[in-house]
């Protein structure tokens, strides 16, 4: 058995069965033994920036870590931004990264790089394998590291790859489990909602599922508190019969209204809330200077423990949760726009669902609009960086394929990654996207004007900047030549009808919504 094998091996020996590739001459080996070794499904991805949002998705999804393939440095920096989105999602990701054969580096070949460098700054764990012997052993420490949302990231040198393991491979290693949370802790927030303050219980981290948000809509109705997730929880249970749970609102000043009034802030998985941006005279702190701030459980914590111990000392245990209850808005007609849309996704949104959504501002009405749709799972953009969307969506679909995956996305954060498309046909993924086609960079008009920038108003150069039109781009060609069949709708009818097709077909369908902004 050779390096590459008996790391295959391993992965597979620790349940890291996907691999999202996008190889280069130096992980021939590899590669090759994705055909000596059984239990591998391997996923091309036509862009590293394709893969590692489909590892952040798959992994989200499946609740256990995807492994990507990258080619050297260049690979891993076009892979960065997902992985930056999945760390701060708190995702699991085990990438392997090829390097040249370690006696070829002191040569500085082009594509020689400083890949530990690179990976450094979006890896919880970084190491690079010495050795054919050692390699089974790394790449076990790897699915280790990685955990239950780290990311953890493995260079294999060529010669490493093609090199005799004499070791073999490892078998299964114990997974980490999540951390203990100390019941002075759970007391300790107890004291403070009993304290007569007013208080919020925010909820975030990896996921907060149904069961989560049952126990939490309890803990407040007996405690008294104010639940919330945070802003953009990496995957949230939604819909009928789940939880009456507020989301802090994106824009700071919202978000500051909103929880103006806390004096007592108890977080559970979630991060202090800060502003998304700075901006002129508005504070980076969410929470009022005179607001005590308690981390009870931090995202690798034991988050279901904390809240069954609260449960039990607040003596909730029977308390009736608040829940959504089924309630379909009827389908819209006339003009489409992204409200008309929402209204039709709230429709038609099939029981199971998993919506990736990276619609920005068209899916403003959306998130409200599905509250009381079918049960679903909500997937959010956990690190800012657009062009996750649709590699997401790749992921959840691989990793659930009996669920159905909608996609919303917006027009100009689906160019960033459009070649997702292209592996949503080649393994016929059961994916519905829908692209917002409204022509511009609308967040950023919006922001633009927040920021106070030029007076708020662009120039005609700051204009063409936040303006995608001209030319118009044309999604269902772009998809079709992908592979993937597609429609352009122009009104709520069409894309009622459009939408339910889609819905009802198996395989990926896009719809090139055409929108115009809500700002315009
Ligand atoms: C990697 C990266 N580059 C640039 C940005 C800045 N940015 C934020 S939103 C946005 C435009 C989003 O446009 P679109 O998806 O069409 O949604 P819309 O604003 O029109 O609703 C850009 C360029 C970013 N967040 N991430």
């Amino acid at each position: 058995m050779n390096g590459a094998e008996s790391l295959l091996t391993t992965l597979i020996n620790n349940n890291v069965d996907v691999c999202f590739t996008n190889p280069g001459t130096s992980e021939m080996h590899f590669v090759a033994a994705l055909d000596e070794v059984e239990g591998m499904r391997c996923v091309l991805c036509l862009f590293e920036g394709v893969l590692s949002g489909a590892a952040d998705g798959y992994a989200r999804m499946a609740r256990r870590p995807a492994s990507t393939l990258l080619h050297l440095g260049p690979g891993l920096g076009n892979a960065l931004a997902n992985i930056h989105n999945a760390k701060k999602g708190h995702v699991p990701m085990v990438n392997i990264v090829g390097d040249h054969a370690t006696y070829h580096l002191e040569y500085d070949a082009p594509l020689t790089s400083d890949i530990e460098g690179i990976a450094g700054p979006v890896s919880h764990w970084v190491h690079t394998s010495a050795s054919s012997d050692d390699i089974a052993r790394d790449a076990a420490e790897a699915v280790s590291q990685a955990g239950i949302g780290r990311i953890a990231t493995l260079m294999l040198p060529a010669d490493v790859s093609w090199g005799d393991n004499s070791n073999g491979p490892e078998a299964a290693v114990a997974m980490p489990q999540p951390t203990p949370v100390a019941e002075s802790r759970v007391d300790e927030a107890l004291a403070r909602l009993r304290s007569g303050a007013s208080c919020m219980i925010m909820i975030g981290g990896r996921e907060v599922d149904n069961q989560r948000g049952l126990m939490l809509s309890r803990i407040g109705k007996a405690s008294g508190a104010r639940v919330c997730t945070e802003t953009f929880p990496t995957r949230v249970a939604r819909g009928a019969g789940s939880a009456v749970i507020e989301r802090l609102p994106y824009l700071a000043e919202m978000a500051i209204d909103t929880i103006k009034d806390i004096e007592q802030l108890i977080l559970i998985g979630a991060k202090e809330p800060v502003s998304f941006f700075a901006y002129p005279n508005v504070p980076s702190a969410i929470a009022p200077e005179t607001c005590e701030q308690f981390v009870l459980a931090r995202p690798n914590e034991d988050i279901d423990h904390v809240l069954e111990s609260l449960l039990e000392k607040l003596d909730a245990i029977n308390v009736e949760p608040e829940v959504y209850p089924l309630t379909l808005p009827d389908l819209p007609s006339g003009d489409l726009d992204a409200n008309n849309a929402a209204l039709t996704i709230a429709h038609c949104l099939p029981e199971n669902a998993v919506v990736v959504d990276e619609a920005i501002t068209s899916g403003l009405a959306i998130f409200p609009l599905t509250m009381t749709a079918q049960a679903h799972d909500w997937l959010n953009q956990t690190g800012g960086s657009i062009g996750w969307g649709l590699p997401a969506a790749v992921g959840a679909a691989i990793a659930c394929p009996e669920r159905k995956v909608v996609c919303l996305e917006g027009d100009g954060s689906a160019m960033y990654t459009i070649q997702a498309l292209w592996t949503m046909a080649r393994e016929n993924l059961d994916v519905t996207v829908v692209i917002f086609n409204n022509r511009k960079y609308s967040i950023l008009e919006m922001e633009f004007a927040r920021t106070g920038a030029r007076g708020g108003t662009p120039g005609p150069k700051a204009a063409s900047t936040l303006d995608i039109g001209g030319p118009d781009m044309d999604f269902v060609s772009m998809a079709q030549g992908m592979g993937v069949q597609a429609t352009r709708a122009a009104t709520a009818e069409e894309f009622n009808e459009q939408f339910a097709q889609a819905l009802q077909a198996r395989g990926p369908r896009l719809i090139d919504a055409v929108v115009p902004t809500l700002f315009g």
